[in-house]
């Protein structure tokens, strides 16, 4: 039992949760932390939360627990199924990604209503949620704002566009009907994250997983073979920019923002750029194209690269790894020194 102002934190053992939660421990040591995850924390992160409960989000008497135990007033709802995977279980997809959505902006809601401060909910929506119709479009189109071509092709694309959606409302509309209206409760904050690159985990069930699976298979000695053909752009980030960006959009006072929805970008690549800097490190790994047109139709349906002026503008992101410095100088050493380890 903590009355303590608390961090809940969704998803906590994927891909970004693992960085959240050393940084979050590091700058606020006393304010406890819970998770929520379908998986085990790595121990690593384990020893950094006050308590990992193992459950789902759809779980609400789960939630319920969690909410008479803590006084919840930030969240980071992480926890999601990815474009490639939510593909091949569209329903369940739903389910996760919207139904469990809800079921968080609820419990923030309930949470706010409670100790009667707002909750400060993050949220990650995706470079999915855009839809370009064509790669001539796309290539003409160059650094997409935040409500251009909002027409996703993909289950999880039209999750995370609907999401953010329903943050808006709840952040800004919650009942606007009733006597006295308890909007305001939730306040939503919401990125839009590129293809993240993390040298910590390897990602699963993306779309965008080439980029961190060629480094991945290389610095552990295995031939790989892209899914994407040589000239395939989307942008990417590190992924200590990606929480970084986190930190910053959640520190930012209200009055700054104005929206809910972010894009952010650091570096947009071709995979032949890829593959390029990741051969000159591995030379002796053996690389090739095999084209998956069906993966491959979904990432020519995301942008070349974003405009992400809103968010420099409004609370300063600014990523510290470019292509060259994030493959040079983060993901290749951390990664080799992973694997050589092992
Ligand atoms: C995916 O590929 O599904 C994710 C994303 C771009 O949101 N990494």
């Amino acid at each position: 039992m903590s009355r303590k102002p608390s961090v809940l934190i969704t998803g906590a053992s994927g891909e970004i949760g693992h960085a959240l939660i050393a940084r979050l421990a590091a700058g606020d040591p006393d304010r406890p932390i819970v998770t929520l995850d379908l998986n085990p924390l790595p121990p690593e992160s384990a020893k950094l939360v006050r308590q990992a409960v193992h459950g789902s989000i759809l779980d609400t008497a789960l939630l319920d627990g969690i909410h008479a135990q803590y006084e919840v007033d930030r969240v980071y709802h992480l926890a999601a199924l990815l474009s490639t995977r939510s593909e091949f279980s569209p329903a369940l997809a739903h389910k996760v990604n919207v139904e469990g959505t809800l079921n968080l902006l609820e419990f923030a809601q309930k949470a706010g209503e409670s100790h009667g401060r707002p909750v400060a909910f993050f949220y990650p929506s995706s470079i999915a949620a855009f839809g370009l119709p064509s790669l001539e479009v796309k290539t003409k189109a160059g650094k997409v704002k935040e409500d251009d071509y909002n027409v996703p092709t993909t289950m999880y694309g039209a999750n995370k566009l609907y999401c953010e959606h329903l943050g808006r409302y709840y952040s800004r509309h919650y009942k606007q009907l009733a006597a006295e209206t308890q909007s305001g409760k939730v306040d939503f904050r919401c990125i839009r994250f590129p293809g993240l690159i993390s040298a910590e985990t390897v990602p699963s069930g993306g779309t965008s997983d080439y980029a961190p699976e060629m480094i991945h298979a290389a610095a552990s000695g295995e031939p790989y073979a892209c899914f994407v053909r040589p000239d395939a752009r989307i942008p990417f980030m590190a992924m200590p920019d990606a929480v970084d960006a986190i930190f910053r959009l959640m520190d930012a006072p209200r009055a700054k923002l104005s929206r809910t929805v972010y894009n952010i970008g650091a570096f947009a690549p071709s995979a032949a750029e890829i593959e390029a800097v990741v051969h000159a490190a591995f030379p002796k790994v053996a690389m090739s194209t095999q084209v998956d047109e069906k993966r491959q139709a979904i990432v020519d349906s995301w942008p070349a690269d974003v405009d992400d002026s809103a968010a420099r503008r409004d609370w300063g992101h600014a990523p510290a790894f470019g292509f060259a410095s994030a493959f040079g100088e983060y993901l290749i050493p951390s990664i080799e020194k992973r694997y050589a380890a092992e």
